[in-house]
Protein backbone atom coordinates (compact mmCIF):
# COMPACT_ATOMS: atom_id res chain seq x y z
CA UNK A 1 0.00 0.00 0.00
CA UNK A 2 1.33 3.21 -0.66
CA UNK A 3 1.19 5.97 1.90
CA UNK A 4 -1.41 7.64 1.12
CA UNK A 5 -0.39 11.39 2.39
CA UNK A 6 2.68 11.27 0.37
CA UNK A 7 0.60 9.95 -2.77
CA UNK A 8 -1.66 12.81 -2.11
CA UNK A 9 0.80 15.71 -1.72
CA UNK A 10 3.29 14.25 -4.42
CA UNK A 11 0.34 14.81 -7.27
CA UNK A 12 -0.10 17.97 -6.46
CA UNK A 13 3.19 19.26 -4.99
CA UNK A 14 6.35 17.14 -6.19
CA UNK A 15 7.40 17.50 -2.89
CA UNK A 16 11.18 16.04 -2.39
CA UNK A 17 11.77 16.39 1.61
CA UNK A 18 9.47 15.79 4.05
CA UNK A 19 10.10 17.05 7.22
CA UNK A 20 7.49 16.94 10.28
CA UNK A 21 7.00 19.05 13.05
CA UNK A 22 4.40 17.65 16.07
CA UNK A 23 2.22 20.06 18.31
CA UNK A 24 1.36 17.97 20.73
CA UNK A 25 -0.37 21.03 22.52
CA UNK A 26 -3.71 19.90 20.81
CA UNK A 27 -5.53 17.60 18.31
CA UNK A 28 -3.56 19.28 15.50
CA UNK A 29 -0.37 18.36 13.52
CA UNK A 30 1.76 20.80 11.68
CA UNK A 31 3.73 19.03 8.93
CA UNK A 32 6.01 21.21 7.07
CA UNK A 33 7.51 20.29 3.56
CA UNK A 34 10.37 21.42 1.63
CA UNK A 35 9.18 21.24 -1.80
CA UNK A 36 11.69 21.06 -5.15
CA UNK A 37 11.67 24.64 -5.79
CA UNK A 38 12.50 25.73 -2.05
CA UNK A 39 8.54 26.66 -1.53
CA UNK A 40 7.86 25.78 2.43
CA UNK A 41 4.32 24.17 2.24
CA UNK A 42 2.30 23.70 5.69
CA UNK A 43 -0.50 20.95 6.21
CA UNK A 44 -2.67 21.20 9.49
CA UNK A 45 -3.52 17.64 9.67
CA UNK A 46 -6.05 16.33 12.50
CA UNK A 47 -4.32 13.46 14.89
CA UNK A 48 -6.38 10.84 12.90
CA UNK A 49 -4.96 11.99 9.90
CA UNK A 50 -1.64 11.81 10.71
CA UNK A 51 -1.81 8.48 12.89
CA UNK A 52 -3.31 7.33 8.92
CA UNK A 53 -0.80 8.43 7.22
CA UNK A 54 2.40 8.15 9.46
CA UNK A 55 1.14 4.96 11.48
CA UNK A 56 1.55 6.77 14.90
CA UNK A 57 0.70 9.93 16.62
CA UNK A 58 1.36 11.72 19.85
CA UNK A 59 -2.21 12.10 21.69
CA UNK A 60 -2.75 15.68 23.68
CA UNK A 61 -0.53 16.09 26.16
CA UNK A 62 -3.07 15.19 29.52
CA UNK A 63 -4.42 11.94 27.86
CA UNK A 64 -3.25 10.91 31.23
CA UNK A 65 -3.98 13.09 34.09
CA UNK A 66 -1.58 14.10 36.72
CA UNK A 67 -3.81 12.09 39.88
CA UNK A 68 -3.02 8.63 37.81
CA UNK A 69 0.98 9.55 37.09
CA UNK A 70 1.93 10.01 40.07
CA UNK A 71 0.22 6.90 41.56
CA UNK A 72 1.17 4.97 38.21
CA UNK A 73 5.01 6.26 38.86
CA UNK A 74 4.92 4.65 42.40
CA UNK A 75 3.08 1.58 41.35
CA UNK A 76 6.11 1.15 38.64
CA UNK A 77 8.61 1.27 41.18
CA UNK A 78 6.83 -1.07 43.49
CA UNK A 79 6.12 -3.59 40.28
CA UNK A 80 10.29 -3.01 39.90
CA UNK A 81 10.96 -4.16 43.15
CA UNK A 82 8.61 -6.95 42.62
CA UNK A 83 5.96 -5.74 45.33
CA UNK A 84 2.43 -6.46 43.78
CA UNK A 85 -0.58 -4.71 45.35
CA UNK A 86 -2.84 -7.01 43.59
CA UNK A 87 -1.44 -10.20 44.61
CA UNK A 88 -1.02 -10.86 41.18
CA UNK A 89 2.53 -10.95 39.80
CA UNK A 90 3.17 -9.94 36.23
CA UNK A 91 2.89 -12.37 33.47
CA UNK A 92 6.49 -12.59 33.76
CA UNK A 93 9.54 -10.08 35.60
CA UNK A 94 13.18 -10.78 34.61
CA UNK A 95 14.22 -9.42 37.78
CA UNK A 96 15.46 -5.56 37.78
CA UNK A 97 19.27 -5.37 36.49
CA UNK A 98 20.21 -1.35 36.34
CA UNK A 99 23.07 -2.24 33.60
CA UNK A 100 19.76 -3.52 30.73
CA UNK A 101 16.67 -2.81 29.37
CA UNK A 102 14.13 -4.36 32.17
CA UNK A 103 11.12 -5.58 30.09
CA UNK A 104 8.25 -6.89 32.79
CA UNK A 105 5.06 -7.98 30.79
CA UNK A 106 1.65 -7.50 31.99
CA UNK A 107 2.43 -5.38 35.20
CA UNK A 108 -0.71 -3.97 34.81
CA UNK A 109 -2.00 -6.88 36.57
CA UNK A 110 0.42 -6.15 39.30
CA UNK A 111 -0.78 -3.25 40.38
CA UNK A 112 -4.01 -1.27 40.94
CA UNK A 113 -2.77 2.53 40.04
CA UNK A 114 -1.06 1.07 36.55
CA UNK A 115 -4.23 -0.79 36.20
CA UNK A 116 -6.98 2.51 36.95
CA UNK A 117 -4.19 4.49 34.97
CA UNK A 118 -5.67 2.45 31.72
CA UNK A 119 -8.94 2.00 33.09
CA UNK A 120 -10.65 5.39 34.81
CA UNK A 121 -8.17 8.06 32.66
CA UNK A 122 -9.69 9.18 29.28
CA UNK A 123 -6.87 6.96 27.33
CA UNK A 124 -9.66 4.31 25.68
CA UNK A 125 -12.05 7.54 24.30
CA UNK A 126 -8.82 9.92 23.33
CA UNK A 127 -7.57 6.58 21.06
CA UNK A 128 -10.83 5.86 19.67
CA UNK A 129 -11.42 9.01 18.60
CA UNK A 130 -7.96 8.66 16.57
CA UNK A 131 -8.23 5.14 15.39
CA UNK A 132 -12.05 5.54 14.51
CA UNK A 133 -12.39 2.31 16.83
CA UNK A 134 -16.09 1.07 17.92
CA UNK A 135 -13.95 -1.01 20.99
CA UNK A 136 -11.08 -0.84 22.62
CA UNK A 137 -9.52 -3.27 24.46
CA UNK A 138 -5.96 -3.97 26.40
CA UNK A 139 -4.43 -7.44 25.36
CA UNK A 140 -0.85 -6.68 26.89
CA UNK A 141 1.41 -4.49 28.44
CA UNK A 142 4.84 -3.98 28.98
CA UNK A 143 6.58 -2.17 31.52
CA UNK A 144 9.67 -0.85 30.22
CA UNK A 145 12.47 0.86 32.52
CA UNK A 146 15.63 2.10 30.36
CA UNK A 147 18.30 2.71 33.07
CA UNK A 148 21.05 5.35 32.58
CA UNK A 149 24.41 4.35 31.55
CA UNK A 150 22.76 0.84 30.45
CA UNK A 151 24.45 1.86 26.88
CA UNK A 152 23.65 -0.69 23.92
CA UNK A 153 22.07 -2.79 26.45
CA UNK A 154 19.64 -0.31 27.11
CA UNK A 155 18.30 -0.04 23.34
CA UNK A 156 15.23 -1.52 21.31
CA UNK A 157 15.72 -2.98 17.80
CA UNK A 158 14.24 -2.07 14.65
CA UNK A 159 10.96 -3.96 14.41
CA UNK A 160 7.23 -4.21 13.73
CA UNK A 161 4.66 -5.13 16.70
CA UNK A 162 3.32 -7.54 14.19
CA UNK A 163 6.07 -9.60 13.84
CA UNK A 164 5.68 -11.03 17.83
CA UNK A 165 1.66 -10.90 17.57
CA UNK A 166 1.07 -13.69 14.91
CA UNK A 167 -2.06 -15.02 17.10
CA UNK A 168 -3.82 -12.40 15.53
CA UNK A 169 -5.79 -13.14 12.53
CA UNK A 170 -5.10 -9.97 10.16
CA UNK A 171 -2.56 -6.66 10.96
CA UNK A 172 -5.67 -4.04 11.64
CA UNK A 173 -6.86 -3.35 14.75
CA UNK A 174 -3.69 -3.88 16.53
CA UNK A 175 -2.07 -0.71 18.07
CA UNK A 176 -0.03 0.23 20.97
CA UNK A 177 -0.38 2.76 23.29
CA UNK A 178 3.06 4.03 25.12
CA UNK A 179 2.60 5.74 27.86
CA UNK A 180 5.29 7.92 28.95
CA UNK A 181 5.62 7.85 32.79
CA UNK A 182 8.84 10.09 32.68
CA UNK A 183 9.41 12.77 30.97
CA UNK A 184 11.06 11.69 27.56
CA UNK A 185 13.90 13.57 25.79
CA UNK A 186 16.24 13.11 22.56
CA UNK A 187 18.99 12.08 25.31
CA UNK A 188 16.66 9.64 27.41
CA UNK A 189 16.37 7.21 24.15
CA UNK A 190 13.13 7.46 23.20
CA UNK A 191 11.19 5.23 21.04
CA UNK A 192 12.49 6.35 17.63
CA UNK A 193 9.19 5.65 14.77
CA UNK A 194 9.36 5.37 11.16
CA UNK A 195 6.59 7.62 9.24
CA UNK A 196 4.81 5.51 6.46
CA UNK A 197 6.54 2.33 7.70
CA UNK A 198 3.06 0.71 8.62
CA UNK A 199 2.14 0.65 4.44
CA UNK A 200 4.81 -1.42 3.61
CA UNK A 201 3.18 -4.27 4.49
CA UNK A 202 4.66 -6.98 6.91
CA UNK A 203 8.30 -7.73 6.41
CA UNK A 204 9.09 -10.04 9.19
CA UNK A 205 12.68 -8.52 9.22
CA UNK A 206 12.98 -6.49 12.53
CA UNK A 207 14.35 -7.71 15.78
CA UNK A 208 13.42 -6.23 19.11
CA UNK A 209 16.40 -8.10 20.93
CA UNK A 210 19.12 -6.62 18.71
CA UNK A 211 21.42 -3.53 20.09
CA UNK A 212 23.23 -3.34 16.92
CA UNK A 213 20.47 -0.52 15.63
CA UNK A 214 22.98 0.29 11.96
CA UNK A 215 23.40 -3.59 11.08
CA UNK A 216 20.21 -4.05 11.35
CA UNK A 217 18.11 -1.47 9.63
CA UNK A 218 20.62 -1.74 6.83
CA UNK A 219 18.85 -5.20 6.53
CA UNK A 220 15.37 -3.99 6.41
CA UNK A 221 14.32 -3.69 3.06
CA UNK A 222 12.61 -1.00 2.62
CA UNK A 223 10.03 -0.99 -0.61
CA UNK A 224 10.92 0.94 -3.97
CA UNK A 225 9.58 4.69 -3.64
CA UNK A 226 9.64 4.72 0.24
CA UNK A 227 12.40 6.13 2.14
CA UNK A 228 13.34 5.36 6.12
CA UNK A 229 12.75 8.45 8.29
CA UNK A 230 12.84 8.36 12.07
CA UNK A 231 11.08 10.97 14.49
CA UNK A 232 11.66 10.76 18.36
CA UNK A 233 8.51 10.43 20.82
CA UNK A 234 9.34 12.95 22.94
CA UNK A 235 6.98 12.93 25.76
CA UNK A 236 6.28 14.79 28.93
CA UNK A 237 5.37 12.33 32.02
CA UNK A 238 1.74 11.26 30.92
CA UNK A 239 2.59 12.18 27.18
CA UNK A 240 1.42 8.73 24.95
CA UNK A 241 2.38 7.89 21.83
CA UNK A 242 0.16 5.91 19.18
CA UNK A 243 1.09 3.53 17.06
CA UNK A 244 0.39 1.01 14.18
CA UNK A 245 0.63 -2.78 14.24
CA UNK A 246 3.10 -2.10 11.71
CA UNK A 247 4.91 0.64 12.08
CA UNK A 248 9.16 -0.01 12.39
CA UNK A 249 10.31 1.03 15.18
CA UNK A 250 12.65 0.84 18.05
CA UNK A 251 15.06 3.05 20.40
CA UNK A 252 19.03 3.78 21.15
CA UNK A 253 20.48 3.99 24.08
CA UNK A 254 19.67 6.48 27.28
CA UNK A 255 22.73 8.75 27.97
CA UNK A 256 20.89 11.11 30.44
CA UNK A 257 21.41 10.56 34.02
CA UNK A 258 17.58 9.34 34.43
CA UNK A 259 15.71 6.11 33.80
CA UNK A 260 13.65 6.11 30.89
CA UNK A 261 9.94 4.74 32.25
CA UNK A 262 7.33 3.89 30.19
CA UNK A 263 3.99 1.58 30.30
CA UNK A 264 3.40 0.09 26.90
CA UNK A 265 0.24 -1.19 26.24
CA UNK A 266 -0.85 -3.42 23.38
CA UNK A 267 -4.41 -2.89 22.37
CA UNK A 268 -6.99 -4.68 19.99
CA UNK A 269 -10.42 -3.02 18.08
CA UNK A 270 -13.21 -4.71 17.08
CA UNK A 271 -11.68 -5.51 13.76
CA UNK A 272 -9.24 -7.72 15.51
CA UNK A 273 -9.85 -11.41 16.38
CA UNK A 274 -7.58 -13.90 17.64
CA UNK A 275 -6.65 -16.67 15.15
CA UNK A 276 -9.19 -19.63 15.75
CA UNK A 277 -7.30 -22.09 18.19
CA UNK A 278 -4.74 -20.81 19.19
CA UNK A 279 -4.18 -21.14 22.65
CA UNK A 280 -1.41 -18.33 22.67
CA UNK A 281 -1.70 -16.43 26.86
CA UNK A 282 -2.30 -12.96 25.27
CA UNK A 283 -5.62 -14.43 23.56
CA UNK A 284 -6.34 -16.54 26.53
CA UNK A 285 -8.23 -13.97 28.34
CA UNK A 286 -10.00 -11.71 26.49
CA UNK A 287 -13.10 -12.73 28.45
CA UNK A 288 -11.60 -11.63 32.11
CA UNK A 289 -12.07 -7.91 32.37
CA UNK A 290 -8.99 -8.01 35.05
CA UNK A 291 -6.46 -9.39 32.39
CA UNK A 292 -8.18 -7.95 29.20
CA UNK A 293 -10.01 -4.66 30.04
CA UNK A 294 -12.36 -2.60 27.66
CA UNK A 295 -10.99 1.10 28.34
CA UNK A 296 -13.56 2.41 25.49
CA UNK A 297 -16.95 1.14 24.51
CA UNK A 298 -18.63 3.46 21.68
O1 LIG B 1 10.31 1.46 24.39
C1 LIG B 1 10.86 1.33 23.31
O2 LIG B 1 11.89 1.90 23.03
C2 LIG B 1 10.20 0.47 22.27
C3 LIG B 1 8.91 -0.07 22.76
C4 LIG B 1 8.21 -0.98 21.81
O3 LIG B 1 8.81 -1.68 21.06
C5 LIG B 1 6.75 -0.98 21.81
O4 LIG B 1 6.14 -0.30 22.65
O5 LIG B 1 6.13 -1.65 20.96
Amino acid sequence: MVNPLWRRIEGINQVVLPSLIFNTKSARVVVKIQTGKGFLIQYIMTLQVQYTAQGFCFLPDRTIDQKFLKTAQEGLLAVRDETFDTGVPPSSHPGYDPGKLCKINNAHLANHALYAMLVESTLGERIAEVTGSKMVQVWASQLLIKPPGSEKAGRVGWHQDRQYWQYWQRDEGLFTAWIALDDVKEESGPMQLVPGSHCWGFLGQGDFFNSDQETLRASIEIPAGERWEEVSALLPAGGVSLHHSLTFHGSQENISNRARCSLAVHLRDEQAEPVLGNKNYYVSHLGDMQYNPVIFQG
